[in-house]
């Protein structure tokens, strides 16, 4: 039997023998080769030295102007059969989307160096976690690797003793939106893409493996693979509860799992464990609770809007050591985004900076950064086992309708919370922005397989002898009549948080309603924050009316999945609108 790292070996001849590199590189992670890579990248202009004394080790790259957000319409997962795509994701034949790859892949690398990076998702000792190795000829996409995943050595040897790993392939190509996909051949664990430089789909193990592959392998195995933050909230007692949250792209992750309790929380002494920002892999253990790993080990952040005000510990993480992408400069050489004080000179294409030209930084301009650099990172982020799961969240961007929170009755209820959401489309992915659309768990981009089998696996997890966490639903982004948001949003937040956990401990009775279980309106700690009783009442109201019709469209929606189904979700949400209706009869008789 010949041994995994020749099985490796063969495969990057293969490849390099498709693609004609001039030099095949095996990335070993270490500072040096990270260090001459970042020479590299300044020498030739892909990377950009800013200013060394208030940024030490922090660079910029700007991307072709073309190549700015994952690429929705143009990723596919190719599974053998049409169907177990679903509707949620586009589809082509697996021996088509080779042939069509393989076309564009060759010759591809000549005069290039072909970089092969061995990579482990979670801690490398960790029985959740998952290696693979990326094919790349982009020197950017080594760096921000190596920031990203446990790269290099370690992996390597995991992966001789495991036997397997997922494959993916990467070439910049020549950045023409009209020869750019993102291909996902979950039977085969592997990954082809080609023709972006772009985060989500370049980086393979990020959205490509850590979401897309992972689901698909986590429903053969009993596992999940979310698109969830994971934060650890201490109480002045010091028990530590760990939330997974799932918000579509720039919807508050990262936000959420950095947050700084407000004044009177820290006087108390609340504290805030950052375990991740943007993946959650999670599976039962053997006392029947869901344990959670970060698969990352780095954070690939939205800048804009990232603030002393909003989020200083993201701040402070990206003081030095970082890599910054599409963002503007100050006259000083400083990184410069909307949100920040001071004033930009040249914006993230690198024009002088005019107002008439848009944003300063790109709305979805990034920072890549080590999460060890995080103030608030959780020596638990490293633990093989994981942190046990003491609530699920799910929320988006809705302008209306949607209260600041509410409780899910029981399991299959949260599972319909998941399914049901729907937010505003965000500068993450190109394409219009504000519109709303439904993203089931937050995952409408990346599941790799039917939504209606990846709801029924998330139904399976009920059964004898789990001990679930708690489903919640919130909305930080209610706006009022004159637009404005109804709740302050970040830190405050945890006022929130501070309720469901009250919840998990049977401290918080709440009230039931059709929905859901809402905060009696004195559960809530507000002290310190400046809502008017009207405001508080706005954000807490149960709409009849808006609700029906809200039911009736998420039926609809639902309905896309058949034959899928699962028949306990549909009843679930008509169970909703029977309440909803009996309720509204017995107020107007
Ligand atoms: P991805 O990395 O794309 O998956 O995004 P994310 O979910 O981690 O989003 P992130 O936390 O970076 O937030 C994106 C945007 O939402 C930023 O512009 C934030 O300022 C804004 N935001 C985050 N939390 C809140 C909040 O509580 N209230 C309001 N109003 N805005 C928020
Ligand atoms: C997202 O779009 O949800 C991100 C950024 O977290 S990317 O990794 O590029 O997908
Ligand atoms: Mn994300």
């Amino acid at each position: 039997m010949p041994s995994t790292l020749e099985a490796l070996t063969r495969w990057v001849d293969k490849v390099a023998s498709l693609t004609q590199p001039a030099q095949i590189h095996w990335c070993d992670g270490s500072e040096s080769e990270y260090r001459a890579l970042v020479q590299q990248m300044l020498a030739d202009g892909t990377l950009i030295e800013l200013n060394q004394q208030s940024h030490p080790g922090c660079y910029l790259h700007r991307s072709n102007p073309g190549d700015v957000a994952r690429v929705e319409h143009l990723t596919f997962v190719c599974h053998a059969r049409r169907e177990d795509a679903g509707p949620n994701n586009h589809w082509m034949d697996p021996a088509e989307a080779h042939a069509k790859m393989d076309a564009l892949f060759d010759g591809c690398m000549e005069g290039r160096t072909l970089y092969v990076i061995p990579y482990c998702m979670g801690p490398i000792d960790s029985p959740l976690s998952r290696c693979g190795v990326e094919i790349t000829d982009s020197p950017y996409v080594v760096a921000n690797m190596r920031i990203m995943t446990r790269m290099g050595a370690a992996a390597l040897k995991r992966i001789e003793r495991e036997g397997t790993f997922v494959k993916g392939l990467h070439s910049t190509g020549e950045l023409d939106p009209e020869r750019r996909f993102i291909m996902h051949f979950p039977e085969e664990r592997t990954i082809k893409s080609y023709g972006s430089g772009y985060g989500g789909n370049a980086l393979l193990g990020k959205k490509c493996h850590a979401l897309r592959i992972a689901s698909h392998q986590a429903r053969d195995e009993g596992w999940l693979a979310e698109h969830m933050l994971i934060v650890g909230i201490e109480n002045p007692q010091g028990e530590t509860h760990y939330i997974a949250a799932a918000f579509p792209s720039a919807c508050g992750k990262t936000n959420l799992a950095m947050l700084i309790p407000p004044e009177g929380y820290r006087r108390d002494g609340w504290k805030v464990w950052t375990v991740g920002d943007d993946i959650c892999w999670m599976r039962p253990g053997q006392d029947g609770r869901l344990y959670a790993i970060n698969p990352e080990a780095g954070f690939f952040g939205v800048a804009p809007g990232t603030s002393d005000s909003t989020n200083p510990n993201a701040l402070a993480t990206v003081a030095h050591d970082t890599i910054f992408t599409n963002v503007a400069v100050t006259a000083d050489n400083q990184p410069w985004w909307e949100g920040l004080p001071g004033q930009p000179v040249t914006d993230w294409r690198g024009r002088p900076y005019d107002p008439a030209n848009g944003p300063a930084a790109h709305p979805n301009s990034r920072f890549t950064v080590s999460a060890k650099q995080c103030p608030t990172w959780s020596p638990k982020a490293e633990d093989a086992q994981g942190v046990p799961i003491s609530a699920i969240v799910f929320g988006g961007r809705r302008p209306s309708l949607l209260p600041l929170v509410m409780e899910a009755r029981d399991w299959s209820h949260g599972v319909l919370m998941g399914a049901a959401m729907g937010s505003e489309t965000t500068a993450a992915a190109t394409g219009a922005v504000g519109v709303l659309r439904r993203d089931s768990m937050a995952m409408k981009p990346f599941c790799g397989y039917h939504y209606g089998d990846y709801f029924a696996h998330w139904l399976s997890f009920d059964k004898a002898g789990a001990v679930l966490p708690k489903v919640f639903h919130v909305n930080w982004f209610r706006k009022d009549a004159e637009g404005r948001f109804l709740w302050p949003g970040f830190g405050e937040n945890l006022r929130v948080l501070e309720w469901m956990i009250a919840r998990v401990k049977g401290d918080a009775p709440g009230v039931d309603t059709a929905i859901g279980i809402l905060p009696a309106r004195d559960e809530l700690n507000l002290d310190g924050l400046s809502l008017t009783p009207g405001q508080l009442d706005e954000l807490l109201a149960v709409d009849s009316e808006g609700w029906q019709a809200e039911l009736e469209a998420i039926g609809d929606y639902l309905q896309s999945f058949e034959p899928r189904l699962p028949t306990r979700l549909r009843r679930e949400q008509q169970d909703i609108a029977t309440s909803l209706e009996g309720r509204t009869a017995a107020a107007s008789a």
